[in-house]
């Protein structure tokens, strides 16, 4: 039989129908971000909601697709500018493909193998292909919400512990009110 074949998404109201919705709040994202004591006041103070990645998966073999509704709000932690908590992909072969709704974000790659790293625009109109052994974070550098789609193999799954491990080795700052790719 036939899975769930069509949803209906709303990129104002960020939201999309059937799937499941994750929540990530700054207090997930220990380690994350360079500047600690920005971090742990922030998450002292309001600990805000971050992000929210609604998730469709109808099948789960080989040759299946998964794909998100991602949600990431505005603001900075220091100077740096809010993000996903950035991830590879379990079977490091698996590309991805986002997809730019609304707002103004970028994509921060980083080349695993070689730690070449860099950032590609992502906004309304913009399609980012994430290659495979490719770790890959979303980053807020405007003012409203960023919305995007990203569709990835349904056998890709995210592994976050390498980046707990060895997180990415640029970080994306406002300088002079404009984003900056800087060394961590
Ligand atoms: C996306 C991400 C989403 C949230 O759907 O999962 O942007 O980012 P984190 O997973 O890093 O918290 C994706 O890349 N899926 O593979
Ligand atoms: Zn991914």
């Amino acid at each position: 039989m036939f899975p769930d074949l069509s949803q209906v998404y709303d990129s104002t109201s960020a939201t999309l129908t059937g799937g499941n919705r994750v929540e990530r709040r700054l207090s997930d994202l220990a380690g994350c971000f360079q500047d600690e004591a920005a971090w742990k006041a922030l998450v002292e103070e309001s600990d805000p909601l971050l992000y929210a990645v609604t998730a469709v998966e109808p099948e789960n073999h080989a040759g299946g697709l998964h794909y998100g509704l991602g949600v990431l709000y505005p603001g900075r932690v220091g100077e740096e500018y809010v993000m996903t908590k950035g991830h590879l992909h379990t079977w490091r072969d698996a590309a991805e493909v986002y997809i730019g709704l609304r707002g103004e974000g970028a994509m921060l790659l980083e080349d695993w193998e070689s730690g070449e790293s860099r950032l590609e625009p992502l906004r309304a109109n913009s399609i980012v292909y994430v290659p495979g052994n490719t770790a890959h974070r979303t980053i807020n550098v405007g003012s409203e919400p960023l919305v995007y789609i990203g569709v990835y193999p349904a056998q890709a799954g995210h592994d976050y512990a390498a980046i707990a491990q060895r997180n990415f080795r640029k970080i994306v700052v406002s300088r002079d009110g404009a984003p900056s790719l800087q060394d961590r």
